[in-house]
């Protein structure tokens, strides 16, 4: 039998372990990516490991998420990252540039290469036939001090693409349809990789709205083939070089097919606060809307905004509803205006944001209180947009813009407007004046990393000892985001560098006393439903818990970037073996686990609470467990390198 693409991807970067299903992969990483929010840990981390250059083919650091700049916290960040990538052999992209998926897409990414980016919307560049992976901080420190990266071996679904989409009818609703069908919970353990005869007729930006939202079906990752339309795409960035043919064997085997009939599709929308809660948008006809935001690493492509500002030209947004733009990146912002697009937008009523993650993460332009609010973005978690009882609803451009001009939610195709004709330019305006190249090896030495007072220790892991006693502190239900766990928002986020600051906020979302009940039981355990940690790649959704004293999580089942967090911070996650003993539980109960270590090795462990016995099961490679056993990642990698 054949390979399918992701299969050759990785059979091309195999470093070590096995490419049988579930087994651990070990891959060579060609690139890595960091994002503000979570790059600062991740370069403090690096400094820890003790390496004086990165060792990929490319490194960039980009600032996009924490742009505010309300007090001096975010401003020192951008200093120390410029700083450490600056001295370390790390590309810089400078704040204002743009969002760290789009600008990667646009600039960076290759195809046929492996890229990790601690951020989970990493696999965004799979849109070029890249593999590429969502991680934690620490994961992309060892991954930049040429460390493998290691998978689960995932199973393959493909999705077989038939037709074209019809007017108004857009790459977003293939992503909100995929999640439809297969649920936030659908992807994990599996990459999903696109095929058929369909895939000839969506851009590349448009198939990077669909990996894009991979990471909403908590997927390992997603991936196009690469072909001509590939090539074009990256003639036009002017680098045509980096073009490879990639595509899947024809006998290639998968878990499963999916067929999609692009021509079949409509407008869809995603429902509030979770991302497969999709339902046509003519079925919400009517709802009075309060706010439209277009942006986000899923849909801020040139493509888009262009799609947009034809749909606003030459009329008005709505007076009940606010509208912001925010470009993906410079070169986007900078062609909208070179071709007047963005003088459409604007005389439109619409608000020009920064090129950043802006709204998407709560970095300003929270709705008003119990606001509708239509964003083109990824994802809808309660209090994400920072109003907590805002309603936010993702939908695709051409449907927040009808939603916008009429004030109330509209599919497109109801407007009478005539077929977009937008197309992707011959030649992309290309500059990166504003993308920093590292120093080179011979002047590192005299580069001085700029570190400010927020930036404070990372918290040390404890190494798992062999039996654990400790209170059930916080009981969680099902689909707990990493956005509970550890919220972010334009209050929070400044702090992503100042772990005990930062604890203040643990689960805050979900019970605001959980921070103060934890330091007072000293150690402890949180227990969660299923999908526990979805969402971001966010290691503080595992540091902050740790310095908390959590000890162990256990949930019915985990989603991928945080399980793998939780054991590079060396909290370990737990699974329940039969799920219904998830009810024997309850909050404040003095839990304890005797023989850790043998249960690590057995995959089963005993939780004792109050006399029940509980079953637990576990499946952590050698690898993890010894990682567990060192006290976390970056203990084990020190010890290593020693
Ligand atoms: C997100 O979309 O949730 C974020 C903010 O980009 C996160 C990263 C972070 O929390 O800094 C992600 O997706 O990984
Ligand atoms: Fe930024 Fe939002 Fe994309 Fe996360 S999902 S990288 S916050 S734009």
């Amino acid at each position: 039998m054949g390979l399918n693409l992701a299969q050759k991807i990785i059979k091309a970067h195999l470093v070590g372990g096995s490419m049988e299903t579930g087994a651990e992969a070990a891959l060579r990483i060609d690139q890595t990516l960091t994002q503000d929010a979570t790059g600062t840990m991740a370069y403090l981390e690096f400094e820890a490991m003790g390496i004086d250059r990165v060792r990929t083919e490319r490194s960039v650091a980009y600032i996009d998420h924490n742009t505010l700049q309300s007090g001096f916290e975010n401003a020192d960040d951008h200093r120390y990252i410029q700083s450490v990538a600056e001295k370390h052999g790390i590309w810089f992209s400078r704040p204002g540039n743009g969002i760290c998926h789009q600008v990667h897409l646009e600039r960076f990414g290759v195809p046929g290469k492996t890229l990790i980016g601690s951020d989970s919307h990493t696999p965004t560049a799979g849109g070029l036939g890249m593999l590429a992976f969502g991680a934690g901080g620490l994961d992309v420190a060892v991954a930049m001090g040429g460390g493998a990266y290691y998978i689960n071996m995932p199973r393959v679904i493909r999705v077989e693409l038939r037709g074209a989409l019809r007017p108004f009818v857009t790459a977003k609703d293939v992503s909100l349809e995929i999640l439809r069908i297969l649920t936030v919970k659908g992807g994990v353990g599996r990459i999903i990789e696109w095929g058929g005869e369909g895939v000839r007729t969506l851009s590349v930006p448009e198939r990077a709205t669909i990996t894009n939202m991979g990471a909403e079906l908590g997927a390992t990752s997603s991936i196009f083939p690469s072909d001509e339309i590939t090539r074009a795409f990256l003639k036009a960035q002017g680098r045509e070089r980096d073009y490879t043919p990639l595509e899947a064997d024809p006998d290639a085997g998968y878990e499963r097919v999916i067929t999609i009939d692009l021509s079949a599709l409509e407008p869809l929308i995603a429902c509030p606060h979770m991302p497969d809660n999709v339902v046509p948008v003519a079925s919400l006809r009517g709802t009075k809307v309060d706010q439209v935001c277009i942006g986000s690493c899923t849909n801020s492509s040139l493509y888009d905004m262009l799609k947009a500002a034809a749909l606003l030209k030459g009329r008005t947004v709505a007076p009940s509803v606010s509208m912001s733009v925010s470009p993906g990146s410079r070169q986007v912002l900078t062609m909208l205006s070179d071709c007047g697009a963005l003088s459409d937008i604007l005389s439109a009523g619409a608000r020009l944001l920064e090129c950043a993650c802006g709204p998407c993460i709560g970095m300003g332009f929270s709705p008003n209180s119990a606001g509708v609010s239509l964003r083109t973005f990824n994802r809808n978690f309660e209090g994400r947009s920072g109003t907590r009882d805002a309603k936010v609803y993702l939908v695709s451009p051409e449907t927040a813009v009808a939603s916008a001009l009429t004030g109330e939610i509209t599919d497109p195709r109801t407007l009478s407007l005539a077929a977009l004709d937008v197309r992707l330019p011959e030649r992309f305006r290309v500059d990166d004046s504003a993308v920093l190249p590292p120093a080179p090896p011979e002047r590192a030495a005299d580069v001085t990393v700029l570190r400010g007072p927020n930036i404070k220790a990372i918290p040390e892991g404890k190494p798992v000892g062999d039996e654990l006693e400790a209170e059930l502190t916080l009981k969680v239900g099902d689909n707990i985001t990493t956005d509970h766990i550890m919220p972010a928002g334009a209050r929070i986020l400044p702090y992503r560098s100042n772990v005990p600051k930062l604890s203040q906020y643990c689960f805050e979302v979900c019970d605001s006393s959980f921070p103060e009940r934890a330091r007072a039981a000293g150690e402890s355990v949180v227990v969660g439903g299923v999908n526990y940690g979805q969402g971001s790649s966010r290691e503080h959704a595992a540091l902050v818990p740790l310095y908390l004293g959590v000890r162990a999580v256990i949930a019915k089942s985990f989603a991928r970037i945080h399980a793998a967090n939780l054991v590079n911070a060396g909290i370990m996650p737990l699974t329940f073996a039969n799920p219904d003993d998830y009810e024997k539980l309850t909050q404040g109960q003095k839990l304890r686990i005797r023989n850790v270590h043998r249960g690590m090795e057995s995959g089963c462990m005993t939780l004792e609470a109050d006399g029940t016995e509980i079953p637990l099961v576990c499946s952590f490679t050698p690898r993890q467990i010894a990682v567990l056993k060192a006290g976390g990642l970056l203990n084990y990698t020190r010890e290593e390198n020693a």
